[in-house]
């Protein structure tokens, strides 16, 4: 259907075709949206290019960000406004730590690989609106990724889950900030779902078999259903939704 016509969105995170990021861009492009790419390293770019092939499209532009380099984000954004000029939607999916700390215990957390996992999956974020906000002079929405390891203690998450616990209280703020421009700040709190980064996060399997056997829906999420939420949250049915954290995640989290 056309539930995003007319609508320019950026998608930021796509690494392959396990990627959530990648979910919400084929049922985007399903929905008309006009979406440009930021990508992260070659192997990302070659990636996209042969998904974008395989589903027809043709002359996306794939913008290359490194969103630890503010220059890098900048001029991303500055390409974003030559191609687009207005921008409607920024899909955030970016999170990285270190392998070795998302195991263990939390104390040994090294002080560099804090900073990283801030840096990369929280504040990212904060740097990402700053430059959207100028090109959405027609209001819009800004959707991240996170993790219920931001509200529990989850076993492994870490210094991840400390991140989410920023990125999230970072969506609050955002959303006082650009409400009074029309643009909606919110994120996604999506159940586990078997991606490259997840497999990051020591004894992954587990924690999906625990998943399972407690949510109220006894199955695990899937990542279509994640793209679904996304997607309201674009359109203009998730107009009025700010500074929310919408769990899409089987009910999990009000029972695990
Ligand atoms: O269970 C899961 N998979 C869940 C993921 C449950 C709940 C939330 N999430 C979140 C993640 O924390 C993340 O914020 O969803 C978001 C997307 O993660 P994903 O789809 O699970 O993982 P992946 O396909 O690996 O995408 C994350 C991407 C990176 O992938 P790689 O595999 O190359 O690390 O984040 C990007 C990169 O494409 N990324 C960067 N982008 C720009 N600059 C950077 C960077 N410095 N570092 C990583």
């Amino acid at each position: 259907s056309n539930l995003l016509k007319d609508k320019n969105i950026l998608i930021m995170g796509v690494a392959n075709k396990w990627s959530i990021a990648w979910s919400i861009s084929k049922k985007f492009i399903g929905e008309k949206a006009n979406v440009t790419f930021t990508y992260f390293g070659e192997k990302s770019k070659a990636n996209l290019e042969k998904f974008l092939k395989q589903e027809g499209i043709e002359n996306a532009t794939l913008i290359s960000c490194d969103v630890t380099k503010d220059e890098d984000i900048q001029r991303a954004f500055e390409e974003l406004k030559d191609k687009m000029g207005v921008l409607h939607g920024v899909v955030h999916s970016i999170a990285f730590a270190n392998k070795e700390e998302l195991q263990g215990f939390y104390y040994n957390t090294s002080r560099e690989g804090y900073l990283m996992a801030q840096d990369i999956s929280s504040y990212s974020l904060v740097a990402v609106s700053r430059y959207a906000k100028p090109l959405m002079t027609e209001g819009g929405s800004i959707v991240t990724l996170t993790y219920l390891g931001s509200e529990r203690a989850i076993k492994n998450y870490n210094v991840m889950g400390v991140a989410k616990a920023a990125l999230e209280a970072s969506v609050r703020y955002l959303a006082v900030d650009l409400g009074p421009s029309n643009i909606t700040v919110n994120s996604i709190s999506a159940g586990p779902i078997k991606t490259t980064s997840a497999k990051g996060v020591k004894n992954f399997s587990a924690l999906l078999k625990g998943f399972e056997e407690v949510a109220p829906m006894r199955r695990l999420v899937k990542t279509e259903e994640v793209a679904n939420t996304a997607l309201f949250l674009c359109s203009d049915l998730g107009t009025g939704v700010t500074g929310e954290n919408i769990h899409v995640d089987c009910g999990y989290h009000i029972v695990g």
